[in-house]
């Protein structure tokens, strides 16, 4: 039997002894040791009776244990879909109310509320922690390390991967062994990944970015990582001269870069930074060039797509571009009225097609077909050109997206959520440029005048249904929103007049 992208993994361990993982509290995974976990954590799977096809659910600490969990789902052909451990119970109910998972796995903190809302869907529920404790893991003791992997297709989906809807609700995208096994191969070749990398991974392990581009590269290069909790540029820095390379988002970077020990010294063994999620400012790129030596490599992707784009390994990595399409994938940009294909140095559209490009949205085919051309091309949302190198340049985003310190907020929601509250009349919810956080959520709301609500009033409803990283930073009241003739709220109005909100406060 074959199964498609964990066949793919098995083929690149060189010996069982190589190192796979390394924790920050000392513990050291090898290869084989991979291979037994996930194949136990898999039978567990399995004996709880999830099939191939069902989903699995995981709202846990980052973990070794919470990768194989990963590698299970795949080996046993079940659709794993990672959840934000910052989400409240509120938003997760929307994702297995969609979803239907047979089985949630949960961190043991604050799981009986997650039980009373499972058993309203006929989910199970076992608990992993972020020490690799808990009854999942107790019932994988029981289970073989020789686990007979189920067939899976390249077609077969691996995960699902919630994104934020511009318009309303969370769409599901759904990834495929083969979206999933090409694009890592891809990236092991274009970023030179070979067994001698090891990578300081500091990103959590529900997204893309940790999950898959930093967790599926090493698997396919037979490398190592050292797996940290969270990002801290003390400790990071502090590893530098027992790593090869780091995968951040560009709030890495920037902290980095207010770090004293940031020297040329502390990075000589490393051979690669790697930026993406967001925007790298040029000049965070400039300056980190000119405080190590290294010129940052920055890509491009999307939850939808993998990645799609990168600056070369050995060509120009040239800032406040996202390089060049990755082997395999086409990008093109298009005229936003017409659909026409664009020329060199025009700003449109930019839309991708590749084995990268994920297979639709969990059961909606409406918004599949929409986002797709004729021709198979995704509309990524994202406004661009391609220069007469062929570098894509990223000048804007046609989607009402926040992009926080590489976490995507949708102001709709937030703005739904703003809304209900009593003594509001209207809100919007924009971007505002921050040192930081690169985009930093910022509310504009109009409240009846007797309401007395304040900052704090809305905050503290807002925290029991958003994740706290959706969180407003500021919220601004002001007596009415700037309209157009039709009536619409001019957000670009609002954007240019609260531009400096952050700087000025930075400043004072
Ligand atoms: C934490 N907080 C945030 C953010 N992170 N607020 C806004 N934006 C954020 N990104 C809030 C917390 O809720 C908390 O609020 C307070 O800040 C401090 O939390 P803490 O955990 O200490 O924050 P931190 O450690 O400073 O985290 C900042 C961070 C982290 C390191 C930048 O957000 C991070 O690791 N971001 C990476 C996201 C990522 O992996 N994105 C990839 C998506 P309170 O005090 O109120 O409790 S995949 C993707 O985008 C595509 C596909 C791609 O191309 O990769
Ligand atoms: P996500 O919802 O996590 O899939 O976020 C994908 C979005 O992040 C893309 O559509 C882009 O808007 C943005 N993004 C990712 N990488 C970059 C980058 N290097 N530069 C600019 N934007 C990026």
């Amino acid at each position: 039997m074959s199964n498609h992208l964990f066949d793919a993994i098995r083929h690149s361990i060189a010996c069982d002894d190589a190192i796979f993982i390394e924790t920050a509290d000392g513990q050291r995974w090898t290869y084989g040791a991979m291979v037994e976990w996930s194949g136990r954590i898999a039978g567990a799977i399995d004996a709880l009776g999830v099939r191939s096809g069902d989903r699995v659910a995981a709202q846990v600490e980052k973990s070794a244990h919470a990768l194989m969990l990963y590698l299970a789902c795949v080996r046993c052909g079940a659709i794993y879909l990672p959840l934000n451990t910052a989400y409240t119970l509120a938003e997760l109910d929307y994702f297995i109310a969609d979803a239907e998972p047979r089985l949630i796995v949960a961190d043991p903190k604050g799981v009986d509320g997650l039980k009373a809302m499972a058993s309203k869907y006929g989910a199970l529920v076992e608990t992993l922690d972020e020490h690799g404790g808990g009854s999942l893991v107790e019932l994988a003791k029981d289970q073989s390390g020789d686990f007979v992997d189920a067939s899976r297709s390249a077609d077969d989906l691996a995960a699902i991967l919630y994104t934020s809807g511009t318009t309303g609700r969370s769409k599901g995208a759904m990834l495929t062994h083969e979206n999933l096994l090409s694009n890592a191969l891809t990236l092991r070749d274009s970023w030179r990944f070979t067994a001698n990398d090891r990578l300081i991974h500091a990103l959590p392990i529900f997204h893309t970015h940790g999950l898959f581009v930093a967790t599926n590269v090493i698997l396919v290069s037979g490398a190592s990582m050292l797996l940290l909790p969270k990002f801290d540029p003390a400790e990071v820095l502090g590893l530098m001269e027992h790593a090869t390379t780091m995968m951040g988002v560009p709030t890495f970077y920037v902290r980095l870069l207010q770090h004293a020990g940031l020297t040329p010294d502390v990075v000589a063994r490393m051979r690669l930074f790697i930026s993406g999620s967001a925007p790298l400012l040029a000049d965070t790129h400039r300056a980190f060039q000119q405080r190590t030596g290294h010129a940052i490599l920055e890509r491009y992707g999307m939850t939808e797509t993998n990645m799609n784009t990168s600056n070369p390994y050995d060509g120009d990595r040239i800032a406040g571009t996202v390089g060049l399409p990755l082997q395999g994938v086409s990008v093109r940009v298009t005229d936003l009225k017409t659909g026409d294909i664009l020329g060199g140095d025009e700003t449109g559209m930019i839309e991708v097609k590749g084995p990268n490009v994920f297979k639709g949205y969990w059961r909606m085919p409406e918004k599949t077909q929409a986002e797709f051309r004729d021709d198979g091309f995704f509309v990524t949302g994202d406004l661009g050109k391609i220069d007469p190198q062929g570098y894509v340049h990223i000048v804007g985003r046609e989607k009402d997206l926040v992009i926080s310190g590489g976490y995507n907020i949708y102001p709709k929601e937030v703005e739904s959520e703003i809304d209900q509250i009593a003594g509001v009349v209207e809100c919007a919810v924009i971007g505002v440029s921050h040192s930081d956080l690169g985009e930093a959520v910022t509310a504009v709301v109009v409240k009846q005048p007797d309401s007395g609500l304040d900052e704090r009033d809305i905050l503290g409803t807002l925290c029991h249904r958003l994740a706290r990283y959706k969180l407003p930073k500021r919220i601004i009241f002001v007596d009415e929103l700037a309209r157009n003739t039709m009536g619409k709220v001019q957000k670009n109005v609002l954007r240019e007049e609260y531009r400096d909100l952050y700087t000025v406060r930075a400043n004072l």
